[in-house]
């Protein structure tokens, strides 16, 4: 089963780029997927949605996934493997989240079996250049553990300010891939793909 974290900061646009990754993973590849968010945001994953796509969502509440719910999260995972065996599981944590302590918490646990591990963490575009010395210290704890940064809702800056976003990321010490996507319209999702060929 492959383990796929989608973190970031509130309002990045998380739950929009799991809805259009589960689009493309079950219409390219016929992926059975699960997702476990961690308190609907805004915009929640519609259940009735997905499992007209052979998918189910389910919701971990009243707390975060990487501390006060932490267990919660090792046995929903559990039960998900051992009942529907699904090919993926997407988690989306919130916004204040430790990806890293979500990561660590369900490799090598017992009655879990991860084959393979992706952490993407999307940044938005829109609130990079005013937020990320407020939030420079989870964005590094982010960055540690990302393969894939999306810099999303690329529509609302321009090309010169994507570039200053992205030195940003690099300038923290990240050297894995940065794609700029607007998740919203699916433009440049197509390089989520990369983290499951
Ligand atoms: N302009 C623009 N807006 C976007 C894009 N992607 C998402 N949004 C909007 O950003 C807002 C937040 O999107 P969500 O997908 O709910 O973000 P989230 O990270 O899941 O939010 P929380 O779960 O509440 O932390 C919504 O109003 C989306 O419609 C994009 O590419 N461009
Ligand atoms: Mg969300």
């Amino acid at each position: 089963m492959h383990f796929v974290l989608v973190s970031g900061l509130l309002g990045v646009g998380k739950t929009t780029v799991i809805l259009n990754m589960m689009d493309t993973l079950y219409e390219n590849k016929g992926h059975r997927i699960m997702v476990i968010e961690n308190d609907f945001g805004n915009k929640g994953i519609d259940g009735e949605v997905m499992r007209k796509y052979g998918m189910d969502v389910q919701e971990l509440k009243g707390g975060c996934i990487c501390c006060t719910l932490k267990t919660g999260l090792i046995d929903t995972v559990r039960v998900i493997q051992a009942n529907m065996d699904p090919d993926l599981i997407i988690v989306e944590p919130t916004g204040i989240a430790d990806p890293e302590i979500i990561i660590n918490s369900v490799q090598d646990c017992s009655g879990i079996e991860i084959d393979r591990l992706s952490t993407i963490i999307v940044v938005d575009a829109e609130r990079f250049a005013k937020t990320w010395k407020m939030f420079e210290r989870p964005l590094r704890n982010q960055l540690k553990v990302a393969d894939l940064v999306l810099i999303n809702k690329m529509d609302t800056v321009s090309e010169s300010e994507l570039k200053d976003i992205e030195e940003r990321i690099i300038s923290i010490g990240y050297e894995g891939p940065v794609k700029a996507v607007q998740a919203d319209k699916g433009i440049n999702m197509e390089h989520i793909m990369e983290l499951f060929e």
